[in-house]
């Protein structure tokens, strides 16, 4: 009865991976970037080491529900000095986003000063190239879109939101991908199921009615953070207007991989792959402990962006 608030269909085998699936030791495998890649499914995995240290692993698939992994770590805080200061405690939290023939990576640096926004790239997922640290800490969860938007790159991410903080989702711009300015805020918690802070989750896909992203809104209560899903559209021209946004969230935890875990009540969402039929599948973490993927029809979701809140009370 109530399908139509909540458009995303788990699939049925999930969790599709565990950490019994990682060929080599470690503590978890979660929040996985995603894309299509020479006509296979990547998901770049959150590996969680058994020293509580993360770091980013690939994996492909034809169906893009059965990965293979790969046998070794991709991505790990860099050798090279300046990086390393500010990735030593891993590297965490990926978001892949194709612009033109090379891949751009998002992801969380973490280190003795907080985290902070990489960016780097590759085009064959064999070679991996930083290009930067793109902002200061405290920030994280930060996305880029497909295309430049008059002459600039575009990203959104959120500074703040950590020990505490309250962190609204933002929006910012640059020339180059490493020089980035014009920030200005996109939505911000609110009283209700994101009342702590919000992140964007997944990288933006373009669509007729505008740029769609999938959030995640946190809610703190007696029994701890309670992560779940809502979905944003902004105009294409100008992504700093919001046409509209969920009113409820589209997608929480619910089933006993996403209730129990390392930590409890989270769905995490990296990755959105649109398909040709106009579905979407969305993978995400649940409970930081296992991955799991859903899909939904495009029309559905925004047609919630869009709705008022339409819940029975
Ligand atoms: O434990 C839930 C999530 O907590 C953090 O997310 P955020 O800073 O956006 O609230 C991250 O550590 C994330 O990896 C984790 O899944």
């Amino acid at each position: 009865m109530l399908e139509y608030l909540y458009p995303f269909k788990r699939y049925e085998k999930n969790p599709i991976l565990e950490r019994g699936d990682i060929p080599y030791p470690c503590n978890t495998v979660f929040n996985a970037a995603a894309c299509k890649f020479n006509g296979k499914y990547v998901l770049l995995l959150r590996v969680e080491d058994l020293s509580g240290k993360s770091h980013l692993t690939l994996a492909f698939s034809d169906d893009g529900y059965n990965f293979k992994i790969e046998p070794k770590p991709w991505i790990t805080p860099s050798d090279d000095p300046y990086y390393w200061v500010f990735e030593q405690y891993g590297v965490e939290d990926p978001r892949i986003t194709q612009i033109g023939d090379t891949y751009y990576i998002t992801y969380t640096a973490f280190g003795p000063y907080g985290a902070r926004v990489g960016i780097g790239k590759t085009r064959d997922f064999v070679e991996f190239e930083r290009v930067c640290l793109a902002t200061e800490v405290e920030n994280k969860d930060a996305v880029l879109f497909p295309e430049k938007i008059n002459g600039d790159y575009v990203m959104i991410d959120r500074p703040c939101g950590l020990g505490g903080g309250r962190g609204s989702i933002w929006i910012t711009y640059s020339p180059d991908l490493v020089h980035w300015g014009r920030a200005t805020t996109l939505i911000s918690p609110e009283p209700g199921w994101g009342n702590a802070k919000l992140g964007i989750s997944t990288p933006p896909v373009k669509t007729k009615e505008g740029w769609l992203c999938l959030y995640h809104g946190v809610r703190e209560t007696a029994a701890g953070r309670l992560y779940r899903i809502g979905a944003i559209l902004l105009d294409l021209k100008n992504p700093e207007i919001v046409l509209g946004h969920t009113r409820h969230f589209i997608f929480g935890p619910e089933e006993t991989y996403e209730r129990t875990g390392d930590v409890p009540n989270v769905v995490f969402p990296c990755g959105l792959i649109l398909e040709d039929d106009n579905t979407v599948k969305m993978y995400y973490g649940a409970a930081d402990t296992c991955i799991g993927v859903a899909e939904a029809n495009v029309d559905d979701i925004i047609r919630l962006c869009l709705s008022e809140y339409e819940g029975a009370i």
